[in-house]
């Protein structure tokens, strides 16, 4: 009997786009003989108290941050207790090994999965971002006896290949391990070769999980992988923390590229063998390409012909690239803009372009006719409710066909998070979750919380209506029955003005011109 791996998934119902750390880590353990299944949570109506029903998509809607869609009527939600699922599913197929991948708002989630199974459990792995970066504090909890610092493809198949042959599995790199002294074996870490990757599993996820939103419809949608690592530095993020990382503990750059011809037989695998309707370009910053390297990529994507996202900086739009973007597929972009005071940005938040620029480049972004949106962040540490208006005003300058504000979440393995330890904001051994549900988590005193998440929920109110408005959009603001009345009247106004007109017509043409997703099985 080869060993068994249960894969596990926490997520939020409404985070629709499907892991690929999930997909990869499958195809790399069945390439090596495992036996692979996955317990994911994405389409449970109800997951815990912490989350209620929360459906992270549907609160974009409502928030005014994304169109209204309709998922296929195919998709059913779970209406089961999660848990006790869990605890069927593992008595059931008996794995040897439990290995969940989890960002922080998701662990203490996968924990309390872990801890549904009772003591007599099997061995537990954690990988993902929060493992990567919170290794002790993950390993302080008893549901989880191994992490994964960083990438997991060589670690996980090495665990699982001496599991199965009963050897001893410390000196693994990359892993960490809990000792039953309350000590840690660690292992250094080390970065795996992105070509010599398997193509990611998609038979290990349910037909519903390839469906995703965008701009007001559902799509058949797959992730694709271009790039691994950022070469920009924002405070409030873990990507410039991982790039550190692997310079320090391997002297070596993380930033990296798949080969060409190895991103082609992806994409053609998605369009010709998974139907994709549209692909998403997960890299942090697309237009990371070494000199002449988009050109190439243009080259080779031009014949699959499917619609696809990406995100890049704003910094690195020309009018002749985003030309050549539009006319190979790109049919929607997101920039980050985070906040719109250029010494703030600058001096907080480590990201130094000027606001000219930006307003400038998002012109160009229009000219081409890309339809794009826009993400910002409040409740920054040191922010103040007037510099949170320099964000409403930025963007009051910006034709952007959508735009988000998010609440900013002091992530474990930020600079931003330890100024928020340094600041009493947050202790060491916090972990952040139900941001979706919690809104801002900080305490501050110049900012408080109930003026951040108030912000946050006018936020598209405040850009898109004149300032001969606001008083009545500062009303609502507040969380009484007549603040969210008033709200209520303003989001019917702001629909019928901004989405139900002509606005953004080339967005509807592209639209009109492919087919919507309907599903099959
Ligand atoms: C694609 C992506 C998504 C996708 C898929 C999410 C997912 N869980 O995979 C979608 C769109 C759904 C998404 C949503 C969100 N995302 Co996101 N996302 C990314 C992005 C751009 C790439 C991640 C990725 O797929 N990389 C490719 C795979 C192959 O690598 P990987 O996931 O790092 O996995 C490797 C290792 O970590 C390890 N590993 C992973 N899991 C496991 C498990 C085991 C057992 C082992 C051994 C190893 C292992 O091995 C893998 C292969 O090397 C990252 C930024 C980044 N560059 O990492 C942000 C990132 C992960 N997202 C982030 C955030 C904040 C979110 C949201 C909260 C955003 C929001 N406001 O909506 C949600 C949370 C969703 C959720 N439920 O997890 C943060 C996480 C911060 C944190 N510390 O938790 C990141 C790091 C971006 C950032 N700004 O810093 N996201």
């Amino acid at each position: 009997m080869s060993l068994k791996v249960m894969l596990v998934y926490p997520n939020l119902r409404g985070m629709n786009m499907l892991p690929p750390a999930i997909g990869l880590l499958s195809s790399v353990l069945k390439e090596a003989g495992f036996t692979v299944k996955l317990f994911d949570t994405t389409y449970y109506e109800k997951l815990d108290d912490d989350h209620a029903e929360a459906d992270s998509d549907q609160m974009k809607v409502d928030k005014l941050m994304a169109r209204p869609f309709k998922m296929p009527q195919e998709i059913s939600l779970k209406t089961t207790n999660v848990f006790n699922d869990f605890v069927k599913e593992c008595r059931s197929y008996n794995p040897d090994l439990i290995a969940v991948s989890a960002t922080e708002d998701m662990f203490l989630l996968g924990v309390k999965l872990i801890r549904s199974l009772g003591k007599d459990r099997p061995l537990t792995i954690l990988g993902g971002v929060f493992a990567t970066f919170a290794p002790k504090l993950a390993l302080s909890y008893p549901e989880i006896d191994i992490v994964c610092k960083g990438e997991g493809e060589v670690a996980l198949r090495t665990l699982c290949e001496r599991l199965s042959k009963g050897e001893r599995y410390d000196d693994i790199g990359n892993l960490w391990i809990a000792r039953k002294d309350g000590s840690i074996k660690v292992n250094p870490t080390g970065m795996v070769d992105m070509n010599a990757n398997p193509r990611i599993d998609m038979s290990i996820f349910e037909e519903a999980r390839f469906y995703r939103p965008m701009g007001g419809r559902v799509w058949r949608m797959f992730p694709v992988e271009t790039h691994r690592g950022c070469p920009y530095k924002c405070a409030f993020c873990n990507s410039p923390s991982q790039m550190k990382m692997y310079k320090e503990e391997e002297g070596k750059s993380y930033l990296r590229r798949k080969t060409f011809e190895n991103m082609r037989r992806e994409l053609l695998f998605y369009k010709d063998e998974m139907k994709a309707e549209y692909l998403y370009f997960w890299a942090d910053t697309f237009f990371s390409w070494k000199k002449d390297e988009f050109e190439e990529f243009a080259d080779m994507y031009e014949d699959i012909k499917l619609p696809f996202w990406c995100q890049t900086r704003i910094e690195t739009v020309t009018l002749e690239r985003f030309k050549r973007l539009k006319d190979i597929g790109c049919a929607r972009i997101s920039f980050g803009l985070e906040h719109g005071n250029e010494k703030f940005r600058k001096e907080a938040l480590d990201r130094p372009v000027s606001n000219d620029l930006m307003v400038k480049n998002f012109k160009i972004v229009n000219e081409v006719g890309i339809p794009f949106s826009v993400n910002n962040i409040m409740g920054f540490p040191h922010e103040t409710y007037e510099l949170a208006f320099d964000t409403i005003r930025i963007n009051r300058q910006i034709d952007s066909s959508d735009r988000n504000a998010y609440a900013f979440t002091p992530f474990a393995g930020t600079p931003l998070r330890n100024e928020c330890n340094r600041l009493g904001y947050t202790k060491e051994t916090d972990i952040v979750h139900s941001i979706f549900v919690n809104g801002s988590l900080l305490k501050m005193p110049q900012f408080p919380q109930k003026k951040i998440n108030g912000l946050l929920k006018t936020f598209n109110l405040y850009v898109k209506f004149p300032e001969s408005r606001w008083p009545d959009i500062r009303k609502a603001e507040e969380d009484t029955p007549e603040a969210n009345k008033i709200f209520q009247e303003l989001k019917e106004e702001y629909v019928q003005k901004f989405w139900n007109s002509s606005a953004h017509d080339f967005e509807n043409a592209a639209n009109e011109n492919t087919t919507g997703a309907t599903i099959s099985s």
